[in-house]
């Protein structure tokens, strides 16, 4: 039956052992009925105590864990690393040859959590492509995407450009094609151009044979605009939606993100062995009084003398 398991696999460094035990957790709550799953991370410098923690996430799971090196650098020689971002945003291109035995995997990013069922994406029809993929709702087509060189290399400036974040690849087909290869060779001509990194390539390369997945897979959150909506009730947010993306710069962890599906990243978290774990204030929020009295302001005998104080001592001043 090992062929039947759900092939993940993901990326992450120590910065992000949070995020993994979180999308960990979540799909091993959300796998489905008698589904199992193996979860492959490729390591980033993680460390011992990290790599355990997941172990510990997972350990009474339908999920097992595996540990991948990340490929040589040398793969990515000459392709553009900028803003954000660092080399393993490239890793999602390196699957297909990390992973010589596997026919099929889905890609998803390590600030996601899955809240819809597992089993289900695994199973939808790929339809003879080499991926599925949910499109992008603010670069949707070429065109808007300033896709770079779509025009010579034959695109159509309405074909549509999915988000990256997720992926379902036909590995044997990537291999046979020499997916990875162009998307490298892409990444290479148009170095200067690209504003998406590996997902232009990918854009690039896949232009028209692609399965569109429905938006719930790949449902992207911004963290840094709470009061945008999502169009999700932030309390059953599974009701429409499969796969939560923190795609934005602020994520769920971070101390000032106030978006109201935090609530759901540290439901998940609550249940691994970094239970209750909150992001620390950084040191800029420490040295502003403001921080210092909400804090003193919030302890139930201390906060009214304090409010005594400050309005005896210094009248009106707000
Ligand atoms: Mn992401």
């Amino acid at each position: 039956m090992s062929a039947d398991r759900i092939q993940i696999v993901t990326a992450a460094d120590a910065k992000y052992i949070v995020p993994l035990l979180v999308l960990a957790k979540s799909l091993a709550v959300n796998l489905g009925e008698g589904a199992s799953a193996v979860l492959h991370v490729i390591d980033g410098g993680l460390g011992r105590r990290n790599r355990r923690l997941l172990e510990r996430t997972l350990g009474a799971e339908r999920v097992d864990v595996r540990w991948v090196s990340p490929p040589p650098r040398e793969w990515f020689n000459g392709v553009p690393v900028f803003g954000h971002v660092n080399v393993s945003t490239y890793y999602r291109i390196a699957v297909p040859r990390l992973f010589p035995d596997l026919k099929k995997a889905i890609y998803m990013d390590a600030d996601m959590l899955m809240l819809g069922s597992a089993a289900d994406l695994w199973r939808m029809p790929m339809e003879g492509r080499p991926l599925m993929a949910v499109q992008d709702n603010n670069s949707s087509t070429a065109e808007s995407a300033r896709l770079p060189g779509y025009r010579e290399l034959g695109i159509a400036p309405d074909a549509k450009v999915f988000n990256g974040g997720l992926l379902v690849m036909d590995l044997e087909q990537w291999r046979a094609g020499g997916i990875a290869e162009q998307i490298l060779d892409y990444s290479r001509k148009y170095a200067r151009e690209i504003r998406y990194w590996d997902q232009d390539g990918i854009n690039a390369a896949l232009a028209g044979r692609w399965v569109v997945l429905p938006y719930a897979w790949n449902w992207r959150v911004d963290c840094g605009m709470p009061g945008k909506s999502t169009g999700l009730d932030p309390e059953h947010p599974e009701r429409q939606a499969g796969v939560l993306h923190f795609c934005s710069a602020t994520k769920p962890w971070h101390y000032y993100c106030e978006h109201p599906l935090r609530a759901t990243f540290f439901a998940y978290l609550d249940r691994t062995p970094l239970s209750g774990w909150r992001p620390r204030p950084p040191l800029k929020a420490l040295m502003n009084r403001h921080f210092w009295g909400a804090r003193l302001r919030s302890l139930p005998l201390v906060g009214r003398v304090w409010s005594a104080l400050r309005t005896g001592a210094g009248g009106s001043s707000s």
